[in-house]
C-alpha cells in the first residue's frame, strides 16, 4: 500500500478499500448518456427495420399529447419526435392550450385507446393544475403506456409482473450495465421517492435475480425531503452508488461520496447564468464530486438522452404487443 493510501486510511479510519483509496484525487470516469444513448438508437433502428422487413409490419407509432407552453417540456417532447425519427417510429404531438379540461384530454385518450394505428401513448408531465395527473396517466390503455405511469403497471412493477417500466428509470439501470457498474450486494441510496423516478428505481435496484427482473441485487436506501441532512450523509458516505432524483441543486457534495463510488445524476433544474442567459445542472456538485467518485453522470448529456432513447425502446414493444423491456 502506498504512503499516502495509508496516510488517507489512517485519517480517515473508515472502512474504504484500497481499490476506492486509490481512485482518491484521479477524476470519475465520465459516463456519456448521449454516446449511449446514440448507440441505443442504433441498434433499435437496425431491430427495428429488421421486424418490419421480417413481419411486413408497419413502423411502430407513438403519440405524445402536449398542453400549455412550459419550455421545457417543449423541448423535451420535441426531443422524443426527433429520436423517433432516427430510429423509425411514426409520431405526432398533439398541442393542447392549458386551458384543455380533463374531460376533453380524457376523450382524447380514449380515442387514442381505440386507434390501431397508434401503438404508444405518452401524456408529457406536468399537466395544468385543473387537470388530474393520476386520472390521465390511468385512463392510457395499459398496453399502450409506454411511460410506465399507469396504475397497473406501477403495481406490476412493484410485484415483479413484466410490464412497462418508467423510461427515467430503465434508462439509469442501462447506464449502470452498459457501464459495468456492479450492483450485486453492493449499497445504493436512491433520493427521491416520486412514484415516477424515485420509487420505479429503488424497485428495480433491489430486485432478486433469482426470479425477478432486472435482478439487480442491491442494498438499497430511499431518501426523502424529511431525511434530516446528517441522515442522508450517512447513507450516502456508505453507497457504492448515488442516484440523485431530487431537483435539489448540488444535494449531493463531494464530502458525502465514498471514494470510487457511482453517482447517477438524475436531477434537472435550469439556473440563470452570468450573461443574463440560463443552463440547466443536476443534483450533484460535479466539480467536487467527480474528484472524489469513480464515476459520474454530466448534467447535460447523462440521463436525459437516455430517458429519450429508452421511450423508444418502450415503444417498439409496444408495437410488438410484448409487455416488457427489461433482459
Ligand atoms: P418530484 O418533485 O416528484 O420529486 C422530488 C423528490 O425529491 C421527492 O421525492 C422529494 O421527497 C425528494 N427530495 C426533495 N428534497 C430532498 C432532499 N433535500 N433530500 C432528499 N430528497 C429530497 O420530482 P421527480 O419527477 O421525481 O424528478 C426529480 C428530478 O429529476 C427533477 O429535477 C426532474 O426535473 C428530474 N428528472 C429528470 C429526468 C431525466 O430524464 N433526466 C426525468 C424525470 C425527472
Ligand atoms: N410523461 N413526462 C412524461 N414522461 C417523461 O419521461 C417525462 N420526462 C420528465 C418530464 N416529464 C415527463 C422526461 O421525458 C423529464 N424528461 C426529460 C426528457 C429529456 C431530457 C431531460 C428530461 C433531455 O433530453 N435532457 C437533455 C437536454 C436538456 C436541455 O438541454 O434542457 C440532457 O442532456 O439532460
Amino acid at each position: 500500500m502506498s504512503d499516502s493510501i495509508s496516510l488517507i486510511r489512517n485519517t480517515f479510519s473508515n472502512n474504504f478499500s484500497t481499490e476506492m483509496l486509490r481512485n482518491m484525487g484521479k477524476a470519475a470516469e465520465i459516463i456519456d448518456g448521449k454516446k449511449i444513448a446514440g448507440e441505443i438508437k442504433k441498434e433499435l433502428k437496425r431491430d427495428i427495420d429488421k421486424w418490419m422487413e421480417n413481419n411486413n409490419n408497419r413502423a411502430p407509432s407513438l403519440v405524445a399529447i402536449l398542453v400549455g407552453e412550459d419550455p421545457a417540456s417543449k423541448k423535451y417532447v420535441q426531443f422524443k419526435m426527433q429520436a423517433a425519427k432516427e430510429v423509425g417510429i411514426t409520431s405526432s404531438t398533439i398541442k393542447l392550450d392549458s386551458s384543455v379540461t380533463e374531460n376533453e384530454l380524457l376523450d382524447l385518450i380514449n380515442k387514442l385507446n381505440k386507434d390501431d394505428k397508434c401503438d404508444g401513448i405518452l401524456v408529457q408531465l406536468p399537466v395544468p393544475d385543473h387537470v388530474s395527473e393520476r386520472r390521465l396517466c390511468n385512463a392510457v390503455d395499459p398496453k399502450k403506456d409506454v411511460d410506465g405511469f399507469h396504475i397497473n403497471n406501477i403495481g406490476k412493477l412493484c410485484s415483479n409482473v413484466d410490464t412497462f417500466v418508467p423510461c427515467t428509470a430503465l434508462a439509469v439501470i442501462e447506464l449502470l450495465k452498459r457501464s459495468k457498474i456492479e450492483t450485486f450486494g453492493k449499497n445504493v441510496v436512491v433520493c427521491g421517492r416520486s412514484k415516477n423516478v424515485g420509487l420505479p428505481m429503488a424497485m428495480l435496484l433491489h430486485s432478486d435475480y433469482r426470479n425477478e427482473l432486472p435482478g439487480m441485487e442491491a442494498t438499497v436506501t430511499m431518501c426523502h425531503r424529511n431525511t434530516p441532512p446528517d441522515e442522508l450523509m450517512y447513507f450516502t458516505k456508505r453507497a457504492d452508488i448515488i442516484v440523485s432524483a431530487t431537483g435539489v441543486v448540488n444535494l449531493i457534495k463531494a464530502d458525502m461520496v465514498k471514494p470510487g463510488a457511482c453517482v447517477i445524476d438524475v436531477g434537472i433544474t435550469r439556473i440563470p447564468t452570468e450573461d443574463g442567459k440560463s443552463k440547466i445542472v443536476g443534483d450533484v456538485d460535479f466539480e467536487g464530486v467527480e474528484k472524489i467518485a469513480g464515476h459520474i453522470t454530466p448534467v447535460p448529456g447523462g440521463v436525459g438522452p437516455m430517458t429519450v432513447a429508452m421511450l423508444m425502446k418502450n415503444t417498439f414493444q409496444a408495437a410488438k404487443g410484448l409487455k416488457a423491456v427489461i433482459q
